[in-house]
């Protein structure tokens, strides 16, 4: 492994601060590349329960996400022909909204959720969830079902093989693992840096990826691509009975070939200063000018990108965000106050910076008004700019 990427040390990206209980606490974050698997990873770990026992990120936070889940239950109901005889299960459930629709499609389903907090939102919901991280001693616990889900997770686990393995144990001969992982390819072009923090420890390309399931005894057999989905999202689907891939997939591994790999990781890591410095010089500008900005949304990408370019309270002067778990809170490192859209309103910045860039359509239709009065949006990928639309 060799490192490619050192972004210095910085804070966790979901450790929202509370006033009276700020703390420096910084974790190195470098980017290393495998030459064996080709997999684009961390090797410096935090432990899992510092950053998975409470949570703060809500799939259900956004429309984007809520409507792309519910399309997901449905799509894969049909595909799998599942009956009220099926079970489902999620991995890293989250607060049960994909569980929720299969719900609704009359499939049964079993949540596995590591962050109390969150867990108990899914169950409150009717969502059936164990507050457990997944892994073989919980697997004999399990009975074998048709479906193992499990989204934005795969990046999120430490050990890979055990995990899969799990998977495996857990899957019927005829069954179907789906998951869903942000697709290293769109990282490296659209230079978002920004996904890359301590909770994400693999950056996966479709060889990689396919080398970690097939080690496990499971097949990547067929793919779709969300690219509007965390700045591009693969959807995966491994068997661990058929061999045999798709049109898609096979596309797809063709296209990504050289958008993955050493190289195109080596140009991206001397891309990334410079685009922070940038995006900076951009905020200075406008301040320069008068101009108040403040961030839109407080992901966890926010805590890197902040604290990476050195944008803090001098720059912006709160982040609206829509998720009252984070509202009255401050981003991490930088202490900027995370405040409700409702708060926001009452005394709107001139300009924006799109923290949360993934939702730019769901978003700057919203703010269709704010854009009318002549407010702009600073979105800082691929190339730092201002926007009107
Ligand atoms: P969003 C999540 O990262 C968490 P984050 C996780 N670690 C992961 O792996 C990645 O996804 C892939 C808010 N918002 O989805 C809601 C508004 O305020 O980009 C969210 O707090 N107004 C599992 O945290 C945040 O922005 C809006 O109109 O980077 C977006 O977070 C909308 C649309 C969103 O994920």
């Amino acid at each position: 492994m060799v490192p490619m990427l050192n972004m210095g040390s910085l804070p966790l990206a979901n450790r929202l601060e509370t006033l009276g209980s700020t703390s420096d606490k910084a974790y190195p974050l470098v980017v290393y590349y495998c030459h064996n698997c080709a997999l684009i990873q961390l090797a410096d770990l935090v432990p899992r329960n510092e950053m998975f026992t409470d949570y703060v990120y809500l799939t259900s936070a956004s429309k984007t996400m809520t409507d792309h889940f519910n399309r997901y239950a449905e799509t894969i109901t049909q595909r799998l022909d599942l009956t009220t005889k099926d079970n489902v299960l999620d991995v890293g459930s989250n607060d049960g909204t994909l569980l929720k629709a299969f719900q609704r499609h009359g499939v049964k389903v079993l949540g596995i959720e590591p962050a109390r907090n969150v867990a108990s939102i899914a169950e409150a919901g009717g969502v059936p969830t164990l507050t457990e991280y997944f892994d073989l001693k919980l697997a004999k616990t399990l009975q074998k079902v048709r479906l193992v889900t499990a989204n934005n997770i795969l990046s999120h686990v430490g050990n890979l093989r055990d995990f899969l393995a799990t998977v495996a144990q857990v899957l019927r001969h005829d069954g179907l693992f789906v998951f869903e992982v942000p697709w290293v390819a769109d990282v490296l072009r659209n230079h978002s840096f920004d996904m890359i923090y301590h909770e994400h420890l693999s950056y996966f390309g479709l060889r990689s990826l396919a080398r970690a399931l097939q080690e496990a005894g499971l097949f990547l057999v067929d793919l779709e691509y969300y690219p509007s989905i965390h700045g591009g999202t693969f959807r995966g689907f491994a068997s661990p009975s058929s061999k045999e891939s798709s049109f898609v997939l096979r596309e797809m591994s063709a296209r990504e070939e050289n958008e993955a790999d050493f190289w195109a990781l080596k140009e991206f890591s001397e891309r990334v200063p410079k685009l922070a410095q940038h995006l900076r010089d951009i905020l200075l500008g406008l301040k320069k000018e008068g101009k108040r900005i403040a961030g839109y949304g407080a992901p966890a990408k926010a805590t890197i990108l902040l604290n990476y370019c050195g944008i803090g309270r001098d720059i912006l002067d709160y982040a609206s965000d829509t998720t009252p778990l984070k509202q009255g809170k401050f981003i991490p490192g930088v202490g900027v106050p995370v405040v409700s859209p409702q708060l926001a309103q009452t005394k709107p910045p001139d300009y924006y910076l799109l923290l949360a860039w993934n939702f730019r359509e769901e978003i700057l239709a919203k703010e269709k008004e704010f854009i009318e009065r002549g407010g702009r949006f600073v979105v800082p990928f691929p190339y730092p700019e201002v926007v009107d639309s």
